[in-house]
């Protein structure tokens, strides 16, 4: 008897029909993976008919065995071209997913800005740093403080009525224990441990016990400076404060008028007026109709404050002047209510520009 032929050309063609159709049908690599299992696997259907080759007779077997072979490349280079496209495919769609269009425009962040009142701090710190005075560092001076380093030794009488309670915040820590009613503490502090020539510029917060209005508040930043040398004159205090009035609000030479005054702490003492930034002298809201704004008190050191320090007053003089740092953001840049430098009002802000 002949050896069987298993294989019958038509069910080879059918089968490689169905292997072709299998594959190229796949639509993910799962479905294309289990297609071959199915057909070209290790015990998949072309791999066994493969293996029955043994069984077939000796005469037969090369022809049947090209057969196959040529049915299993085809399914094996139809498995290949299958798999490249299926991962092209992938690989395209992931690309496009994760396609970035750098010509887009960026999310906005919000810049930061600085507060009104540090920008025109730091702008009156940087004058008188070019003028060759030293600022000293807040963060060194204590804002609570004794009544020595506040009132007794810049010469303030024991009755003087800014000691009262009115005027000052005494806590309970000590009844001579107060919150500083000016940044003189600062300056006196440097004065007792240094020697002159002392040129320095003390900013700062100050605590008064104010009803608050829209010009006064409770707390505010003060900004004061001393210079203490041999043969200090008041033409040197005049020269220094009118070349800084002019160079803070821009341009040329600002008309100043220097009013005598009265401070415990300096004799003889000055106010001193700049001409109306609004209505340049001519008289109008802001500056009642005077033509001139009060922006600074200042005078020679009296003798007794250097005395107080150790600084000898026939060997040494001093100016010193001292200015509300509300006051003049207020008048620079046209704000109306000291209140709203505390409030954190974005509205308010926002109009100052960013300062990185
Ligand atoms: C002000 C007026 C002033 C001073 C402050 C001062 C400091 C020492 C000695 C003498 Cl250590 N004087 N400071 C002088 C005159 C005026 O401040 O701030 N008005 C708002």
């Amino acid at each position: 008897m002949n050896a069987r032929t298993p294989f019958d050309t038509n069910t080879l063609d059918q089968l490689k029909a169905i292997a072709l159709q299998a594959l190229t049908s796949s639509t993910t690599l799962k479905a294309l993976e289990d297609a071959k299992v199915q057909y070209i696997g290790r015990s998949g259907e072309i791999t066994l008919l493969k293996r029955g080759l043994k069984d077939i007779s000796a005469e037969d077997r090369p022809k049947t065995g090209a057969l196959i072979n040529l049915v299993s490349q085809e399914v094996e280079h139809a498995y290949a071209v299958q798999k490249d496209a299926l991962e092209t495919a992938d690989l395209n769609a992931q690309l496009l997913s994760e396609t970035l269009d750098v010509t887009m425009p960026g999310r906005p962040s919000p810049l930061g800005k600085l507060h009104p009142l540090s920008v025109i701090t730091e702008d009156i710190c940087s004058l008188f740093e070019g003028m060759g005075f030293t600022v000293l560092d807040d963060n060194a001076c204590p804002e609570v403080e004794t009544e020595f380093f506040n009132f007794e030794a810049l010469n303030f009488p024991e009755d003087h009525p800014a000691r009262d309670m009115q005027d000052t915040y005494y806590t309970e820590v000590a009844s001579n224990v107060l919150l500083r009613s000016q940044t003189s503490n600062s300056q006196i502090r440097h004065m007792s441990n240094n020697k002159p020539p002392i040129r320095i510029i003390s900013p700062g917060r100050v605590y008064r016990n104010e009803e608050v209005s829209s010009r006064k508040y409770v707390l505010f930043h003060q900004i004061e400076g001393l210079y203490v040398d041999k043969n200090v004159t008041f033409a040197d205090l005049k020269g220094t404060l009118n070349a800084f009035i002019s160079s803070l609000f821009g341009g040329n030479e600002r008309p100043t008028r220097f009013r005598p005054s009265y401070f415990p702490f300096t004799e003889p003492s000055a106010e001193i007026d700049v001409q109306c930034l609004f209505c340049q002298g001519d008289g109008c809201k802001v500056c009642g109709h005077s033509g001139w704004l009060e922006i600074l008190g200042a005078g020679m050191v009296h003798p007794n404050v250097l005395r107080n320090c150790g600084i000898d007053p026939d060997e040494y003089q001093g100016f010193a002047f001292g200015m509300g740092v509300e006051r003049l953001a207020m008048l620079r840049d046209a704000v109306d209510d000291i209140r709203i430098f505390y409030t954190n009002d974005q509205r308010f802000l926002k109009r100052f520009q960013p300062s990185i």
